[in-house]
């Protein structure tokens, strides 16, 4: 049994995503981020970033959402959410996991997080310089889909997507949201239509897109 610790859309809407594909018996557990429920004692013994998601496997807390993904498909070698161990799709999947981690994943945190910079709010200058390094890698993924779509992997669909949709779902307020580049649209359009990202927005109770 899971028990994932959440806030609606944040990056642990990738795990539950991805809880929801592997058709497992979890709990939800929702922390409301802007009345500090992160900050709380109990959940900081849990995850001392104070971030979510917090995973609980078998009772033993787990975080960062690029670690959970991997560690779910090891935990269930058997599904379709990431290509078998020692392939060399899986070590695209591999890359594109960590790549999405440490490329689009932290500016997201810049933007929504100016504390994170010493900043009440980010000045128009440093905003427009994320957003402009946010539109690199959006060019960058959308010219591998492009060649190698529909999916990050070609035609299977991955957890790599289902992070990648939940990223791009991110910048839907941006200047240039990530829908703005076909291959990466069509991508969203494919995930939107799997039961997974309809249940997980009625769990988690968010709009549309
Ligand atoms: N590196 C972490 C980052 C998680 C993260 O920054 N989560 C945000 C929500 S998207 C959060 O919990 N923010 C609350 C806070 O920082 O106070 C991961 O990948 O799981």
């Amino acid at each position: 049994m899971y028990t994932l610790y959440y806030a609606p859309g944040a990056a642990s809407m990738a795990v539950h995503l991805a809880l929801l594909e592997l058709g497992v018996p979890y709990r939800l557990e929702r922390l409301d981020l802007k009345a500090g429920a992160q900050h709380a004692p109990a959940y900081r013994a849990l995850n001392p970033h104070g971030t979510v998601p917090t995973l609980l496997v078998e009772g033993h807390p787990r975080s960062e959402t690029i670690a959970l993904l991997i560690l779910l498909a090891e935990r269930h070698p058997q599904s379709a959410l990431a290509p078998a161990p020692g392939t060399d799709a899986r070590a695209a999947w591999l890359q594109w996991l960590v790549h999405l981690g440490n490329a689009p994943m932290p500016l997201f945190r810049l933007l929504a997080y100016p504390a994170d910079l010493g900043a009440e709010r980010h000045a128009p200058e440093t905003r427009a310089a994320l957003e402009r390094r946010l539109e690199a890698c959006w060019d960058f993924i959308d010219a591998h889909v492009t060649k190698a779509g529909p999916y990050l992997l070609g035609a299977a669909c991955t957890s790599a997507d289902l992070l990648l949709a939940m990223l791009m779902r991110w910048s839907r307020h941006a200047p240039r949201p990530a829908t703005a580049w076909p291959a990466l649209a069509r991508l969203a359009d494919l995930v939107r239509t799997r039961p997974s990202w309809r249940r997980v927005h009625e769990l988690e109770g968010l709009a549309a897109w």
